[in-house]
């Protein structure tokens, strides 16, 4: 760690503050340089914590940057876990409220809910499987709190991987009665497809993500608990949203979602 406990409290409220207040910031690596991995998730930490405090509750995590097509897009060649609590939370057809984020972006996302725990290090494709409920669709609404999205992954990371909102579908389909390398992904914007892609797309196949945040959070001493659900990460780039836009996602056999901006 290269940062103080008191420097990474700030952060942490200076980047909170841009979530609940909707607005910008450079980003922190500018003043920051020296700041490490484990100031990035320090940061991240406290964030959850600030939030915890206030009476949210934490109801999954999620794998970001675990695409080519996200990668590219961000400009980052390495993945990113962040948290999710009911405040993120949003009901398959609502409607979000574009005053309360900055920039959002959607993107398609395999969604996993877990019946056993997943302890890294060694967790591969086999264990999540193993270790996986169901799957479902969801749509995460991603909304970085740097300006025009410009950010390095330390300061993303930093930033929860700009979570912000999440829809998940309405049916769970055991993980055994599908393939999700090979299932279709289509993202319709105002019924036109704006983004397709099959699971795979997702480090070959989507519980990979799932094993990489095992074995990330095994480096800490730490585990996923039984029960917790997990974004693997968008199968396809994201795409910007404006106001009256209504997104819907299908993922072949998973069903779909969907959510109205306004
Ligand atoms: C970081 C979050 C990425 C995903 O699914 O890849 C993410 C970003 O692109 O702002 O959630
Ligand atoms: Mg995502």
């Amino acid at each position: 760690m290269k940062l103080t406990p008191e420097i990474i409290a700030k952060l942490a409220e200076h980047l909170e503050d841009a979530e609940l207040k909707a607005y910008d910031v450079v980003k922190i690596t500018d003043a920051h340089p020296e700041m490490d991995w484990d100031d990035a998730y320090a940061i991240q930490a406290e964030i959850l914590r600030r939030k915890l405090a206030r009476g949210d509750r934490l109801v999954g995590l999620k794998c970001g940057l675990t695409s080519r097509a996200k990668m590219k897009q961000m400009g980052v060649d390495i993945a990113c876990f962040g948290f999710l609590v009911d405040a993120f939370s949003v009901m398959d057809g609502a409607d979000i409220k574009l005053d309360e984020l900055i920039h959002p972006k959607v993107e398609p996302e395999i969604v996993f809910v877990l019946k056993k725990p997943l302890k890294g290090p060694g967790c591969h494709v086999g264990s999540v499987l193993a270790a996986t409920d169901f799957v479902m669709a969801g749509i995460e609404v991603i909304d970085s709190r740097y300006r025009d999205f410009k950010f390095d992954l330390k300061s993303v990371v930093a930033d929860n991987c700009s979570s912000s909102r999440f829809i998940l579908g309405n049916q769970a389909v055991p993980v055994n009665d599908v393939d999700l390398r090979t299932l279709g992904v289509v993202m319709e914007i105002n019924g036109q497809a704006v983004s397709i892609g099959a699971g795979a797309a997702v480090l070959g196949h989507p519980a990979a993500a799932i094993a990489m945040l095992a074995n990330h959070l095994g480096a800490y001493g730490e585990e996923i608990p039984a029960g917790t659900m997990i974004l693997s990460g968008g199968v396809t780039e994201a795409v910007a949203v404006r106001s009256r836009d209504f997104v819907n996602l299908r993922i072949q056999a998973l069903g779909s979602v969907g959510a109205r901006f306004i």
